[in-house]
Parts: C-alpha cells; structure tokens; sequence
C-alpha cells in the first residue's frame, strides 16, 4: 500500500498531513504517538515530509528521547509491539480547562439574582446615604479603613475564577459598604442584586474597626468574604430551594455557611504557675471555597486567562485554609514536597485533598516540644484541649485545605515525606512522592510518570493483571501498559491489580 492509501484509510491527504507535521515539529512526541497509533512509518514520514531520509526521522525523533527506530520496517516492531511505543501512544496530554460551571453545578449557593453586567462599581460609605432613610439605620460611622483590605483583597480574588471586573469609586458604587450598628449579635448583613438601590449593598457591624479585628483568617474578615457573597447574588448554604447536605455544610466548603469547620488553632501559656489556653480563630476563609467559585463562575463566567502558564502551587499545613485551585490550562503541579503529615492528594478536578495532615495528638506533640514542656499535668492538659476542639470539629488540620475546581487540569505532584496517597487523573500526570510508604492509585488513564522515592510503594490499578504488559527497562523503571493507559515507575516495590499483588525487583 502506498502512503497516499495508508493516510486515505485514516481520512488524510498527504498535504494535510504534511501540515500536521510542520505544525507540531517542535513536539516530536505528539507526531511520534499519532505515527504509532496509526502504522505510520519512518519511511512514510520521510516520504510526507520531504526531502529526508528515514535515517533522518529516526534520528529526529531519538534525539527528543523516542525509539524513532520502532517506526521502521525492520525492527520488527513496528505499530507498537514496542512497549514504549505503545506506552506513549495511551498519552493524553490535554491541559486546556475542561467543562466550565453552569447554573445549577453549585445549587446549594445559586439564588439566581444576579448582577446584569460583569463590569461593577464598588463605594465605602463614610456618611449615610438619602436613599437607606427608612432603613432605621442607627451607629453610622465611616466605612472603616481595616475592613477596605478584606473588601479590596476579596474583589481581586473573584476576579481571578470569574469574569467580574471590579472598580472603586468615591460615590454611589454599585456596590455600597457600609458600618452601622447591628441588632443582637450580627456581623453583617447585604442586599441580593435584585434591581433596587439598595440591592447588593453590604452592612458589616460598627464594632469592629481595628486591623487587629480584621486580620487575615479572622472571622471578621470572612464576615466580609460572607458579605460581598450575598451581594453578588450567592445565597446560604443551609437556605433556599438546595443545601449542602449536612456532613459538607460548613465553611471548609463554603463561605455561604453559618457552621465552622476547622477554623481555629490552640496556643498556650503558662504563668504564675498555671497553664492557660487560647482559642485563635485564624484559619477562616480568606476566598471564596469550592462551591462558591462555581456557584459565582456559574452566574458570571469563568476567566479563562486566569494561570495559563506553567504553575506551581505550594502547599502545606501551614500555607493554606480551605483553598480551592483555579486554573485555565498549563502543565501545573501541586508541591507539597515540604510536608511533614500525611498527605492525601487528588488530582482529578471536583475533588478535595489533604495535605500536610497534622491531627490533635500531632499538634499537642508539637506544641508540648516546642515550649519545651515536661509537667505531666501541663502535658495532659494541652493533650486535652487538642482533643476537645478537635471533638467538636472547630481545629484545623489540614483536612480538606486543598480543592481543584471544576474543568481544572493538574498535571502534577510532589508530596512529601510521609506516608502519601495519591490519586491520578485522565491527563499524564508525573507523580513524586519521595520519602514514606506511598500508595498511588492511577485508574484515570493517560501515560503517568511515577517516582515512589525510598519507603515501600505501592501503585494500584483498576484492572486485573492479565490485562497489562509489564517489563522492565534498560534504566531500571517498570513499564505497565493497558489497553487505555500506561505507567513508567521508579521506587515502586508492589503493583495492585483487582485479582493479585505482584512483587517488582
Ligand atoms: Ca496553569
Ligand atoms: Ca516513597
Ligand atoms: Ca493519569
Ligand atoms: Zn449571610
């Protein structure tokens, strides 16, 4: 068969492949695996391209790192009864955003009463306005200037998922904030978008005006997070025609709960002979969480220029809340390497990770060897209070602190050096997870990339062993390679298959 006929079965002509080569030449592995895929060989490529060798596409495609001689007649290999070859033909390496939010992917916080435009105005109030006249508005103060760094801080950070542009004005933003006096408790309150003056205007409590009070993590400062919600149209949690169901409605999943969830920390001092403990509520929301981010890219459109490159995002106990990662494409990775706890990291978007978890008994140690403490009473005391604020769910641990949001590719992890569990996703991901006994499960397909470190690792399939080929390579690495997926692993000292375990060298 001529390659005009073998490129005619695939639906080609010999230009447009010629075009498709000419167009990816700086990405010799995506022509590489599409040849493989396709019986194409070093001779029809030569033959397309024109005016080389098949020694010439060989050598192109050794220098990127690839068997170029699998694509010739002779090596008997051709069409992938290589095993590399085969491995690079199950790559998928989209890293484009996937599917975007739309209304109803986030119920529980869409009230449905939306700004019309995404460009909006913003305004501190330091004198009350004619129009709140009936308002019954008492303890009108000039819109602190503590409370304009979360208002400001918060702004930015939609911008970053959504299409919201935000500008402040002097006057009569679209968005108004103000300080008053509140009834019984309350923070604050604000107006749902919906048409009227009032409609998206943000009241906070005039009791509180110090940046002490307004300090990031505070919950004076997701007061403000909680506010500016409502005033972009997302409603409560726990309110409305959908809730969160009740093990998920709190404030690790969004700002729109009433219930905290570990939000706070424990320090300790000891004086005149007695030990004293302090509740710190520091680790409340500074963003928005997960079901927010979509709830508001639903009504208002994701940005999707937002973190296109290559990013990094570096995590750890103490580097982060309840963050939720949003980005539109890129080869990205998460870098837990610096981790201490355990961390347990999911790749595929729409699902939560814990990373660098310290639990009760981890912090008491802690904080008992870091004040060097020795009294066994003290010592049982910091114990206690660990373990009944952990009981009552109010203790940060590092459970849940990471999300990736809907349609986001994260190609890659580093976790640290406990023991890890790491699930992949459907792109090829590169999973590093150096020190401890780490499991890594790769169920989602694509060619991943594994170096399990020291300890004794274990990768997991979701398949049974007779429907893989392994081998092992001239370096050292095992190759695995399914009907619709492959793996490339170093370090790793067990494979677990739905029917057996198997044992590398
Ligand atoms: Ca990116
Ligand atoms: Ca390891
Ligand atoms: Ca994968
Ligand atoms: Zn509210």
């Amino acid at each position: 068969m001529s390659t005009a006929e073998h490129l005619a079965q695939l639906g080609v002509t010999i230009e447009q492949a010629r075009d498709f080569i000419i167009s990816n030449v700086s990405q010799p592995s995506v022509i590489y695996n599409i040849s493989v895929q396709n019986n194409i060989t070093a001779q029809m490529l030569a033959e397309i391209y024109g005016g080389v060798t098949e020694g010439d596409v060989v050598a192109f495609f050794n220098i990127s790192g690839l068997d170029g001689s699998a694509l010739t007649e002779d090596s008997g290999n051709t069409g992938g009864d290589n095993l590399l070859a085969t491995a690079q033909s199950r790559s998928v390496t989209d890293s484009d955003y996937g599917s975007l939010p739309t209304t109803g992917d986030s119920p529980a916080v869409e009230s449905g009463s939306y700004w019309e435009s995404t460009n909006l105005t913003y305004s501190f109030n330091n004198a009350e306005p004619a129009d709140y006249a009936d308002e019954g508005l008492t303890g009108f103060i000039a819109f602190p200037e503590a409370a304009k760094v979360p208002t400001r801080a918060s702004f930015e950070d939609i911008e970053t998922f959504s299409n919201l542009k935000f500008t402040e004005v002097a006057d009569e933003g679209d968005i108004r904030l103000n300080a008053v006096q509140q009834e019984g408790n309350t923070d604050g309150y604000a107006y749902f978008p919906d048409g009227t003056s009032l409609g998206g205007d943000v009241f906070l409590n005039n009791a509180y005006t110090t940046t002490d009070q307004y300090q990031a993590g505070s919950s004076n400062y997701f007061t403000v997070v909680h506010e500016l919600g409502h005033a972009l149209g997302l409603e409560h949690t726990f309110e409305g025609d959908a809730s969160l169901p009740a093990d998920i409605e709190n404030v690790t999943h969004s700002v729109m709960s009433y219930t905290d969830h570990q939000t706070h920390t424990l320090s300790f001092i000891i004086e005149d002979g007695s030990i004293y403990s302090n509740y710190v509520d520091n680790h409340y929301n500074t963003d928005y969480a997960y079901y927010d981010v979509i709830g508001l890219q639903a009504a208002y459109g994701a940005n999707t220029s937002h973190n296109t490159g290559n990013n990094t995002y570096t995590v750890n106990f103490d580097s982060t809340s309840h963050d939720v990662i949003w980005d539109a494409g890129g080869t990205d990775t998460i870098d837990a390497s610096s981790a201490t706890g355990e961390s347990h990291i999911d790749l595929r978007a729409e699902h939560f990770s814990s990373i660098d978890i310290r639990d009760a008994i981890t912090q008491a140690a802690d904080t008992i060897t870091e004040m060097g403490i020795t009294d066994s009473n003290y010592i049982t005391f910091i114990q206690e209070q660990y373990q009944d604020m952990a009981s009552t769910g109010i203790l940060f641990t590092g459970e849940k602190n990471l999300a990736i949001s809907k349609g986001v590719w994260i190609e890659n992890v580093i976790s640290g050096a406990a023991n890890d569990q790491i699930q992949d996703n459907a792109v090829d991901n590169i999973i590093t997870t150096g020190a401890g006994d780490d499991v890594i499960s790769l169920t989602e397909g694509g060619f991943d990339t594994v170096n399990a470190g020291s300890g004794n690792d274990r990768v997991s399939f979701d398949v049974s062993s007779d429907s893989v080929q392994t081998e092992q390579q001239s370096d050292g690495s095992y190759l695995v390679v399914g009907s619709d997926f492959a793996a490339q692993l170093t370090g790793v000292e067990t494979l677990e298959f739905t029917d057996t375990f198997m044992t590398l060298a």
